[in-house]
């Protein structure tokens, strides 16, 4: 199998995170091809030409993230989302973790436009769906499922991209408890061997 990623890209980030969790990495060659050279190989796997996007041993193209890091669970033993499918609450807050991660990159996005581009008014939707959605997450941080699972690792992309993308937005300082919880899980090897870089 082949996985094409970059390395700035958050959602790409999730499969790579997965692949290590999962003990797939031998398996899976990771191709680093940047979306916005439009590379061939990735537009005829995705026509949506975004990564992350694997290709399956039977040369399928697979995407989006959540669709492939499921896929990857189901192909081994369902560590990430077993406890995830089994409980709606949890299912919510795995997509709340999807949103912030959205919001976080569509603020990128618009900053990216200049001044005269950028917007205002769309700037603080995203800053205020970040910032509710992390209290929300906050408040209910006990009830995630001790074993790491898809949640840890949808909410770790997001506080790191979050630090490599919008250094001035201190999610540690608004967010304590996050923060507290983050020191005990970012020590992993799926997560520094796949920092985000530029
Ligand atoms: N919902 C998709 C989002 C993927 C996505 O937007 N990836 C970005 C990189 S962070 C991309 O490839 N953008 C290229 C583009 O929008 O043309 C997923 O979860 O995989």
């Amino acid at each position: 199998m082949k996985l094409i990623y970059s390395n700035a890209s958050p959602y790409a980030r999730t499969a790579r995170i997965a692949i290590r969790e999962l003990a797939l990495l031998a398996q899976i060659e990771e191709i680093n091809q940047h979306p916005f050279d439009n590379p061939a190989q990735l537009i005829s796997f995705n026509p949506l030409c975004k990564v992350p996007c694997l290709i399956d041993s039977n040369g399928q193209g697979l995407f989006d993230s959540q669709v492939i890091c499921e896929y990857l669970d189901a192909l081994v033993d369902n560590k990430l989302f077993a406890d995830i499918n089994n409980d709606w609450q949890l299912k919510t807050l795995y997509s709340l973790t999807r949103g912030i991660l959205d919001s976080s990159v569509a603020w990128q996005q618009d900053k990216v436009r200049g001044e005269e581009g950028c917007s205002e008014f769309w700037q603080k939707r995203f800053i205020s769906s970040i910032d509710r959605g992390l209290n929300y997450l906050q408040k209910r941080i006990d009830q995630l499922p001790e074993k790491f699972n898809a949640i840890d690792i949808n909410l770790i992309t997001t506080l790191d991209y979050l630090a490599f993308r919008h250094p001035d937005y201190d999610w540690q300082q608004m967010h304590p408890k996050l923060a507290s919880w983050y020191q005990t899980k970012n020590n992993r090897s799926s997560l520094t061997e796949t920092m985000p870089q530029e």
